[in-house]
């Protein structure tokens, strides 16, 4: 092997480690965010499984250039979920617990819908 492939065949390990690396890093967060909230709605673990709870962007959850409110303050508090529960990350007048659990919302996002029929809606059905 000449001096340069060697080169390249070293640089190509530090990459394929640093990627594992990362992917492994993301992955954890979103693994242990889903053992925590196992019963929250299908969207928003769908969401979690595409980084979306914690970021802006879809897949891309080893930027934190682009971490939501939600995100930034799990980061500020080294991703102590519980310590981010009673706060309103996206100040749309309902706690990130709240939206978890109960609204099916993101809760680093203000406009984000929900698909869970509220009590309301169920009682309009049956009227
Ligand atoms: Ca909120
Ligand atoms: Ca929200």
């Amino acid at each position: 092997m000449t001096r340069k492939n060697l080169l390249v065949a070293s640089l190509s390990l530090c990459l394929l480690t640093y990627a594992a690396g990362t992917a492994q890093a993301t992955s954890g967060i979103k693994n242990n965010w889903k053992s925590r909230y196992t019963t929250a709605c299908a969207t928003l673990r769908t969401a979690a499984d595409h980084c979306l709870i914690c970021h802006t962007v879809p897949d891309n959850g080893a930027d934190i250039d682009n971490l939501n409110g939600y995100g930034l303050l799990l980061m500020n508090n080294n991703r102590n979920f519980a310590a981010a529960e009673s706060a309103d990350s996206d100040t749309d007048g309902r706690t990130n617990l709240q939206e978890i659990m109960t609204d099916c919302t993101n809760p680093g996002d203000a406009t984000s819908p929900t698909d869970e029929a509220t009590w309301g809606t169920m009682k309009s059905i049956y009227r």
